[in-house]
């Protein structure tokens, strides 16, 4: 047990090396990097998608997929005219620094004003691997349950962001918002909190405007 708490650790150490390498290059690039993180199908390529359909101008994009299979979520941004690279992990839950070298090596995606970084779906394993990123965003879709924050609270307590999605199904789900913004205001009373909806459009603005200011504040 002993000898495999010391090789995990080894293996975060040699990530956090690779971040920190990462981290240097994002910030001579002038570029945001937002790591997304969610359980599976809880709207995060959708949420890049509206994005981007929204953009209007106001600032460049280029993503990172991670997935254990298929090209899909890269061929749905690079169909939308946006660079997309994807990364297939064949088996593993999470991406790491290495592969994001690789991906920046493979595929132009700096110089860029946003960088995102989808990771495998997943809501534990991506917590803990730097990716050299500016901030982690989770992502809590109403489908998955009001009980999620304090059930997988490592994540949503990293989380500089967490956005709420398919806000428009809130009608017809027995989804309590409140004890989830009270759960998130718990575990990170400083993040903040969006909720979107990619099908109408709602909160889409408000993203973009978070993003914005916050490579504003970086590039200052
Ligand atoms: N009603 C509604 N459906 C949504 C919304 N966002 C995403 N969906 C649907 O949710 C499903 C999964 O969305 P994806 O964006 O592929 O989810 P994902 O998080 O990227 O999934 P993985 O990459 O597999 O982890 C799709 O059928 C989307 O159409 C939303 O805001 N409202
Ligand atoms: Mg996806």
């Amino acid at each position: 047990m002993k000898h495999i708490v010391n090789i995990k650790r080894r293996a975060l150490a040699a990530n956090d090396e690779a971040a920190a390498t990462l981290r240097e290059r994002f910030r001579t690039a002038g570029a945001l990097v937002v790591n997304l993180i969610s359980s599976p199908g809880s709207g995060k390529t959708t949420l890049l998608e509206a994005t981007i359909r929204r953009l209007d101008n106001r600032f460049t994009a280029a993503v990172i997929e991670g997935d254990v299979a298929t090209e899909r979520d890269a061929d749905r941004i690079r169909a939308l005219n946006v660079p997309a690279h994807q990364v297939l992990t064949g088996g593993a839950c999470h991406l790491d620094a290495r592969q994001i070298i690789t991906a920046l090596e493979t595929t132009n995606l700096l110089p860029t004003d946003v960088l995102f970084i989808e990771n495998v779906g997943n809501l534990i394993c991506p917590t803990t691997y730097d990716l050299g990123e500016d901030f982690k965003v989770a992502l809590l879709s109403t489908t998955e349950g009001d009980d999620k924050p304090f059930k997988y609270p490592a994540i949503f307590a990293r989380a500089e962001v967490t956005v709420i999605t398919k806000i428009d199904l809130l009608p017809h789900l027995p989804f309590d918002l409140e004890a989830v913004l009270d759960q998130l205001k718990t575990l990170n009373p400083s993040a903040e909190v969006v909720q979107t909806s990619s099908t109408t459009g709602e909160g889409i603005d408000e993203w973009i405007e978070l993003l914005l200011a916050r490579r504003r504040a970086k590039t200052a």
